[in-house]
């Protein structure tokens, strides 16, 4: 499972002190821990700056690959922001993200196209949110065979079907469910990621909420997540979905991770 730590956002509490204090210490230390418990990439988000996210979101990608030696992932809809975050990031990194949204999506094309940044590709389009399992399909098609056509390697997608509450409607869950299934078996090379705490929002016990659908996903073959790494259980959780599934030959990453003591929660 290729994992995003999404703890760098700025509309977390402790990141909004540590980044109005320009406190660093802070900031490499959420990041490094992160990185320790098995963060492929640090998502950095400064959204809640208004006028100043392109100067904060430098500010801690900068600030990020000076305490950790890992990736970002550049999380922002806005491309001028995303543009300025590139500039400074050392590396390849990833662009959170791509839709189908026309205006985002013209401008952030010749960003990635003919290179090899890994891109989000988030199911969103000018029609706004999608509903069913056909409506992410029809949005992955598109931004797959666009990104594709313009020498985005199939490998370097990430397709974000859109996770969202299922408080709000009880078939958020199973909708999907079904598109990563279909993506999956549809586009073959393509990856898909979510941030799966979205399905909480709004009910009691989140974590449990959120560790339950990881594992509901992975047997749907969703091979990425934005989530938080230092939540034990998740990372248990994802470990032995993974192996459930077939993708640990003799069990061998499982039992690595008992031994490292990651399955004791
Ligand atoms: N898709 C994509 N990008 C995304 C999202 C997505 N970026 C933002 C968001 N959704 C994912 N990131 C977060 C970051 C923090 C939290 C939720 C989603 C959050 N964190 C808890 C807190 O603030 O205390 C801690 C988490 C925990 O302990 O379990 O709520 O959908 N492409």
């Amino acid at each position: 499972m290729f994992i995003v730590g999404e703890l760098i956002n700025s509309s977390r509490k402790p990141i909004k002190a540590a980044a109005d204090a320009k406190d660093s210490e802070e900031i490499q230390k959420i990041a490094r821990d992160q990185h320790d418990h098995g963060a492929d990439y640090i998502d950095v988000n400064a959204g809640v700056y208004v006028g100043k996210e392109a100067e904060y979101m430098q500010w801690l990608i900068q600030t990020v690959q000076e305490g950790v030696d890992a990736p970002c992932c550049i999380d922002s809809p806005d491309p001028k922001v995303v543009e300025a975050a590139i500039k400074v990031h050392k590396g390849t990194p990833m662009v959170n993200s791509i839709s189908l949204e026309k205006a985002r999506y013209d401008a952030l094309l010749p960003v990635v196209a003919n290179t090899d940044i890994k891109v989000i590709a988030l199911c969103m389009s000018d029609k706004g949110m999608p509903e069913t399992k056909d409506d992410r399909v029809a949005i992955a098609e598109g931004l797959i065979n666009s990104l594709v056509k313009n020498n985005v390697a199939i490998e370097n997608i990430y397709v974000d079907p859109l996770v969202q509450p299922i408080s709000t409607k009880d078939d958020y869950g199973i909708e999907f469910l079904n598109a990563i299934e279909a993506i999956m078996n549809g586009f073959p090379g393509v990856h898909t990621i979510c941030g799966l705490s979205n399905i909480s929002y709004g009910l009691p016990e989140r974590k449990l909420v959120n560790q339950t659908f990881a594992v509901m996903a992975i047997a749907k073959k969703l091979d990425g997540a934005i989530i938080n790494p230092l939540d034990k259980r998740m990372m248990a959780n994802i470990t032995a979905a993974e192996t459930l599934i077939g993708k640990d030959e003799f069990c061998s990453n499982y039992l690595t991770a008992y031994r490292e003591g990651h399955l004791k929660l």
